[in-house]
């Protein structure tokens, strides 16, 4: 790995190992040996003419599929509802990207926290541009034998996760709003006389006193700490969301405080700078300076004091819903149109005065961040206020609690945000294809450091169906962060407000989660230590020119491919496997089917109620027995899946999934398959007693049995 430092880039703390990265000292010794150009005017662009063959990788949230091929990004967090297909810009930014062609690929990180522009062959097919909004910048290159081996690196020089607890493992309940005690309680009380597990309950923006960060809605949530712990006592944890806008009142503290240290980013006149947003007229919390960084992120004690053990972070790009300019300059067009004759030039310029009054460009120009005594104009650093956000709670929680794991994740994103928290993918819709977004979305994200992240299943806007949340919940299935959550005005969809085979069908893929949490904690914790990716797309592993084309199928972990359904009425569909493999077609932890399947292209059926997985040669699964609350999990009784061919070695970790400490335990189940006998042997320690093994063996044999550690 290599960098080269232009002009004088600001210290973005994306990397945080530099261990193994060589500094070299011009553009040319950067991109020797590529055929990768630079030049330099006003902006700096780089070049490179994509072979008809190249596959690009990469670039974290983004629209579009797993290569990005033939599309045009914009690293420039933005808060837009809608995910169309068309959009360039999600909530994160991250530069991080793989041009794979012969003979070697390489990986390109570029470290600059204003706008990049990746135009991947939407300009002209073949030419990848990149330009970046700035002369002052970092470029670290990454050659390596292939990409899992780029990655490795990367994810290395970006540092490991966060780490969330165990129980953010389970599955969560969300909605935009759960706005009163008695819904909560009510909601908790549901989910148990359904017989569906859940781990948590989000408080969206009602639950504060009008939406003042750090205070509570005494009316509708009387006695906060008392109610915390009466929900806790049935094993859930409510998880509280946190503005980055904060309301302007006098007597407020954290107005008073923020103003009065100078916390806020401040306009050209070194004022506090006024948006709004939520609570009407707000000011943002300087993230940049340290200083204020740490006064935001003690703040959270309260709220953990109380009981509180995780958080989501919003509207972090930050959004803007307007500001008094841009308002007073809308207001001001309008009455000049009064009582006229609008014609179509003249009514749609009246419409987008409204349109385009949130997050403009003039806004972000127009406010201050300081560090180190030096103003940066907030375009220049845009990029860095989500991650600084997210990085102010983090490193709060670290220093006050040293011992203990608390949930956080966060909107807006830079690369290196992962160390503090991990990100949701914001306001996607009930439609199918974002269910197809969020699959093709995950190994890109791995590959930016962000492992505990997922998408809102069911879709946030729009109303979804319940076709659609049984196929997006078989998917989450595999994700993280397992959470459905659903916007305001919107069909209510918690897992029972549908028919009840639907309820039913979901009950069944909830508590197959329950039952595959052992594994999916496990295969989190092992690739995050080994600065894996977990999702991964087929060519990521196997080298075949059919391979590269799958966009539909993925890789996770070490032992499975998943081949999801993510279209309305599809009774089956097409999966392409680049070796043989063991098809795993799941309707509930206990209704399942397994079969041996040759290499090649094959249509399976697959009914709504059932997903297709798919263990690997010389692979294993384990799952315990499940239950309603993570904590409840207990991993000494498991069943073992597998497809062996002669051996296969099986790691499974466990901890104690809330300390911070991670040299938990390993436990190795060992495969080995010779002459005919199937021999089971374990190594290393952990909770596992019993094992229930259903291994099928290449040559179609099945072995079943129990194996006592
Ligand atoms: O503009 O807090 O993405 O999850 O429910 C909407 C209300 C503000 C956006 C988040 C969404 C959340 C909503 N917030």
């Amino acid at each position: 790995m290599k960098v080269v430092k232009i002009g004088k880039p600001f210290e973005t703390d994306g990397i945080e190992n530099f261990a193994g990265i060589k500094e070299v000292f011009n553009v040319q010794a950067l991109f020797e040996g590529t055929a990768i150009q630079y030049t330099q005017d006003d902006k700096i662009t780089l070049k490179y003419k994509m072979a008809k063959e190249d596959i690009i990788y990469g670039l974290g949230e983004n629209m579009r599929g797993i290569n990005k091929r033939g599309g045009i990004y914009e690293s420039f967090c933005t808060d837009d509802p809608s995910q169309t297909p068309d959009r360039r810009s999600l909530y994160g930014a991250h530069n991080f990207f793989i041009i794979d062609s012969e003979p070697l690929p390489v990986g390109i990180f570029i470290d600059f926290p204003g706008r990049v522009t990746f135009d991947l062959g939407y300009s002209h097919r073949d030419d990848l541009e990149v330009i970046i909004d700035g002369l002052d910048v970092k470029i670290y290159l990454i050659s390596g034998a292939n990409k899992l081996e780029i990655v490795e690196q990367f994810l290395r020089a970006i540092g490991p996760s966060f780490l969330p607890p165990k129980w953010a493992f389970g599955y969560q309940q969300s909605r935009w709003s759960y706005e009163s005690a008695q819904v909560v309680r009510d909601l908790a009380k549901s989910f148990d006389q359904e017989d569906i597990p859940l781990d948590a309950i989000y408080l969206d923006i009602d639950y504060m006193k009008d939406y003042k960060n750090f205070t509570v809605d005494e009316v509708a949530f009387p006695d906060f700490k008392n109610f915390i712990k009466e929900i806790k006592e049935k094993g859930i944890r409510l998880v509280p969301i946190i503005d980055a806008g904060c309301k302007v009142e006098e007597g407020y503290f954290l107005h008073e405080e923020g103003v009065q240290n100078k916390y806020y980013c401040v306009d050209e006149h070194d004022q506090p700078f006024v948006g709004a947003v939520w609570p009407g007229k707000v000011h943002f919390p300087d993230f940049i300076n340290p200083k204020a960084r740490q006064w935001f992120g003690n703040h959270y004690n309260k709220l953990i004091d109380l009981g509180i053990e995780g958080f989501w972070n919003d509207m972090n790009e930050p959004a803007i819903f307007y500001t008094e300019k841009g308002l007073k300059s809308a207001i001001d067009h309008a009455v000049a149109c009064k009582d006229k004759n609008l014609d179509i030039h003249t009514f749609f310029q009246l419409k987008d005065q409204f349109v385009g009054l949130s997050n403009r460009l003039e806004d972000y120009q127009s406010f201050y961040h300081k560090k180190d005594e030096k103003l940066y104009n907030h375009l220049a650093l845009h990029n860095l206020y989500g991650y600084n956000m997210t990085r102010a709670a983090g490193e709060a929680f670290e220093v006050n609690y040293p011992d203990k794991r608390i949930l956080l994740f966060s909107r807006a994103s830079y690369i290196g945000m992962h160390r503090y928290g991990g990100i949701w993918t914001g306001d996607n819709h009930g439609w199918w294809e974002h269910l197809l977004l969020n699959i093709k979305m995950m190994p890109s994200l791995n590959m930016c450091g962000f492992i505990y992240s997922g998408a809102d299943i069911g879709g946030f806007g729009a109303n979804t169906d319940a076709e659609l949340l049984m196929r997006w919940s078989q998917f989450a299935v595999y994700t993280p962060l397992f959470r459905n959550h659903s916007c305001m005005g919107t069909r209510q969809q918690e897992p029972f407000r549908f028919d009840e085979n639907t309820t039913s069908t979901l009950r069944d893929i909830i508590k197959f989660r329950y039952a595959f949490t052992s594994h999916l904690y496990s295969e989190f914790m092992l690739s995050n230590q080994h600065f894996k990716m977990l999702f991964k797309p087929l060519s990521f592993e196997y080298n075949d020119q059919e391979s590269k084309q799958v966009e539909d199928q993925l890789l996770y972990g070490s032992s499975l491919m998943l081949a999801p359904i993510y279209q309305a009425n599809q009774l089956g569909r097409y999966v392409y496997l680049p070796e043989t493999m063991l098809k795993w077609v799941i309707k509930s932890e206990h209704d399942y089917t397994l079969e041996a399947v040759e290499k090649g292209q094959h249509y399976f059926n697959v009914e709504t109620e059932a997903w297709l997985n798919f263990i690997r040669v010389n692979q294993m699964v384990m799952l315990n027995k499940s239950c309603n609350r993570t904590d409840d999990i207990d991993a000494s009784v498991m069943k073992c899946l597998g497809y062996i061919k002669d051996e296969g070695a099986y790691v499974l970790y466990t901890d104690d999934g809330i300390s911070r400490n991670t040299d938990g335990e390993e436990f190795v189940l060992v495969a080995s398959y010779a002459d005919k006998t199937l021999t089971l042997s374990h190594k290393g320690s952990g909770p596992v007693k019993i094992i229930h093994y259903e291994i099928i063996t290449t040559d179609q044999v099945e072995h079943k049995g129990v194996y006592y550690v």
